[in-house]
């Protein structure tokens, strides 16, 4: 794949970094006062928390443009506001409100913001490949000028859906990049028990899609290497691309705690990602004033967003059966 190319001017750079921290530490508030909120019960949805994965969501929405549309998995907090979703209607979403971004009806893992070019999210694994795939055809043949995100993690690798999408994705040469998101588990189950060999790239290479495997969960790498593929499908080249961004989740798999006690992984395997935490070192790149004034910022919105969806009506029963399709 060819090397990331241009050299950002000063004040650009001071710039990207300012909006790159700001997305990282937003995610982590956001997602911190979820954990803090969680044990009150009124959040009345299950929550896949992203902490420690910002970086990829952050680093790979930087590097697209606003007409760029994206597919997430049930763990897509990131996700959802690194690409603009509405925070407001995601918090509400989670406390079941009918102001949230499904009606209140869908949770934290079906979150969507058709505005912001968040198209799904969904709790089943696997199930937002094919959908992404479908739409990049959909965008080739109608002659958009988009380009389509697919996120995964390395348990959707291990659907068989993952196979099918992506030999049509290279097949068609569609307008798609394909984020794996590998934090090692499925669940509590390691990649060392899943799969014979661990490099997920190799599987997507077999179709003759390029691939790059992106170590460490740095943001500034993955928004250069993903922007690279951006700009070459934006100049006429052609899809699909596929990354395998190296990532660590810090919290248990669903739900607001750490779960180093249970005892299928360790806290020391955790602390060299908990040391390299993106949040820090983004925001040493920012000058001191700045980032307080970019933090004050985001603090005020989520309180906001947080007593709005407390104060919000639940959807009324006589919404029951609206929008259920059966
Ligand atoms: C089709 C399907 N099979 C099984 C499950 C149960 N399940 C929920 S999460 C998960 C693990 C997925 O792991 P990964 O894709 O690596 O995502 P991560 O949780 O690490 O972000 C499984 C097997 C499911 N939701 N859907
Ligand atoms: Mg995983």
């Amino acid at each position: 794949m060819a090397e990331f190319s241009f050299f950002p001017s000063t004040e650009r750079k001071t710039a990207m970094y300012e909006r790159i921290y700001r997305s990282l530490y937003r995610i982590r508030r956001v997602e911190e006062r979820i954990a803090e909120v969680y044990p009150t019960d009124t959040i009345k949805s299950p929550v896949h928390l992203s902490i420690g994965q910002e970086a990829v969501s952050v680093g790979v929405c930087e590097a697209l443009r606003p007409q760029d549309v994206v597919f997430g998995t049930y763990r897509s907090h990131a996700l959802f506001l690194a690409k603009g979703g509405d925070l407001k209607a995601m918090i509400a979403e989670l406390y079941g409100k009918v102001t949230g971004v499904a009606r209140g009806k869908g949770g934290s893992m079906h979150m969507i913001d058709l505005k912001a070019g968040v198209m799904g999210t969904s709790a089943v694994v696997g199930t937002t490949v094919p959908n992404a795939v479908g739409y990049a055809y959909a965008v080739k043949y109608r002659r958009e000028n988009r380009l389509v995100v697919s996120f995964l993690g390395d348990g959707g690798v291990d659907e068989g859906v993952f196979a099918e999408s992506l030999n049509f994705a290279a097949l068609k040469k569609l307008p798609i990049i394909f984020i794996c998101e590998n934090n090692g588990y499925a669940i509590h189950t390691h990649q060392r028990l899943r799969h014979p060999a661990l490099n997920i790239c190799d599987r997507a290479a077999v179709y003759g899609i390029p691939t790059e495997r992106i170590e460490n969960n740095e943001t500034l790498r993955i928004h250069e290497r993903v922007k690279s593929a951006v700009d070459a499908i934006e100049n006429g080249g052609q899809g699909p691309y596929f990354f395998e961004c190296m990532t660590y989740r810090w919290k248990e798999h669903v739900g607001p705690n750490e779960d180093y006690q249970l005892g299928y992984r360790s806290r020391e395997e955790a602390e060299p990602w908990m040391r390299n935490d993106q949040v820090g070192v983004l925001g040493a790149l920012v000058e001191e004033s700045a980032r307080k004034s970019i933090e004050q910022a985001v603090d005020a919105e989520i309180a906001e967003a947080f007593a709005l969806a407390e104060s919000d009506p639940f959807p009324a029963a006589s919404e029951l059966m609206a929008d259920v399709y059966k």
